[in-house]
């Protein structure tokens, strides 16, 4: 078993080695929380190389990760999980309160200002799957926390 694991981490590590420098994240960020929230929103910019997608995200810290998208529907904003976030070529996609985020459910402890939350995505472009690792810092969980309470966390 131990074996089998470790084949699976280094298979891992040589797909993700090649493509390591064709996606890039900029300004990760986390949005603070108060004590008892359970869910929180996950942002940044990112720019692939080539044509990719971002189809999976994990943290430590929650134990539910998914990409969600926000639309307006009707004059309300409504989030959703979508399967897998395009990255067009050379052009930036920005993750941001009202758009598209990671959303961070479940969580196992309270986001603080100034702390760090650790978060993995994972990237496939043409059928092979990067995996980038990502640290992003806690702001304040202040402003536009409307998209928090439509997931009664
Ligand atoms: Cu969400």
């Amino acid at each position: 078993m131990t074996t089998l694991r470790l084949a699976a981490a280094v298979a891992i590590l040589l797909t993700a080695l090649p493509a390591a420098a064709q996606v890039t994240v900029t300004d990760p960020w986390v949005r603070g929380t108060v004590q008892g929230q359970l869910a929180t929103g996950a942002f940044m910019q990112l720019k692939s190389a080539k044509d990719a997608k971002l189809i999976e995200a994990r943290s430590p810290l929650a134990g539910v990760v998914e990409i969600h998208e926000m639309t307006l529907e009707n004059n309300v904003m409504r989030m959703r999980a979508v399967p897998a976030l395009a990255l067009p070529a050379g052009r930036p996609v920005t993750l941001s309160p009202g758009g598209y985020h990671v959303m961070l459910m479940d969580l196992k402890q309270q986001m603080k200002e100034g702390e760090v939350v650790p978060v993995t995505l994972i990237v496939e472009t043409a059928g092979k799957r990067e995996t980038i690792e990502v640290k992003a810092a806690v702001r304040a969980p202040t402003a536009r926390n409307d998209m928090m309470k439509k997931h009664g966390g």
